[in-house]
């Protein structure tokens, strides 16, 4: 394959707003260490976006699991934690000599997809399919880095279901389930409330 080739339809295509605001928001970032470096080049790609839309560093969570085929059990415990707004689930597959590819490249779609659909935490499919390292290089590196896209796309999605939510984030949909805190509210706040007889 050439360069040219390896490059053809590398460039991202999509728009976002400017004005991303993620300074609420937690990110969980679910990392793959098979094919490592590409990952991590996708991964800085990923924090850069979450810089450029003001999420606090303190507020990104990552971790990581042997290979994408674990992407997807791995999100939907960090969903199901109640931790974070929005994950993105990022990995490289390149093909090989044998179908593994075909499958697992499927099976890790349906089931990050599954993860967003079941939990209602948007989770991002950030997994390159690639037919050589060529193309992956193409679409990890450089003004082509797929990375920076899916942290614009955790943003926004987190923006999306906390509004859907009634613009609570996650952890405050969890305080308030468990009794404490309304919109804007923080848990001491509202303690102190409750404890003002003058709120009964
Ligand atoms: C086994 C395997 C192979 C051959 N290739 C890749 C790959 O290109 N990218 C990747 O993320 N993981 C690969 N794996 C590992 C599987 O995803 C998985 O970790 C194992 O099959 C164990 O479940």
């Amino acid at each position: 394959m050439t360069a040219a080739a390896a490059r053809q339809g590398a460039e991202s295509e999509v728009s976002f707003v400017d004005d991303l605001d993620g300074s609420k928001m937690r990110i969980g970032i679910i990392r793959s260490r098979w094919n490592d470096q590409h990952v991590s080049n996708l991964v800085s790609g990923i924090r850069e976006a979450l810089k450029d839309c003001k999420v606090d560093d303190d507020n990104v969570f990552e971790t990581s699991v042997p290979g994408s085929f674990e992407l997807p059990i791995a999100a939907r415990f960090l969903a199901l934690s109640g931790t974070v707004d929005a994950i993105i689930c990022t990995g490289v597959l390149i093909k090989g000599e044998t179908m593994h590819f075909e499958y697992i490249s499927d099976a890790v779609a349906k089931g990050i997809m599954n993860v967003g659909i079941q939990t209602s935490t948007p989770t991002v499919f950030g997994v390159l399919t690639c037919l050589s390292e060529e193309q992956v290089k193409a679409r990890s590196s450089g003004n082509s880095n797929h990375g920076y896209d899916w942290g614009k796309t955790a943003v926004e999605m987190a923006l999306l279901r906390t509004e859907a939510l009634g613009g609570k984030t996650e952890a405050e949909a969890k305080l308030e389930a468990m009794g404490f805190g309304s919109k804007g509210k923080s848990l001491g706040e509202e303690t102190e409330k409750k404890k003002d007889p003058a709120f009964f």
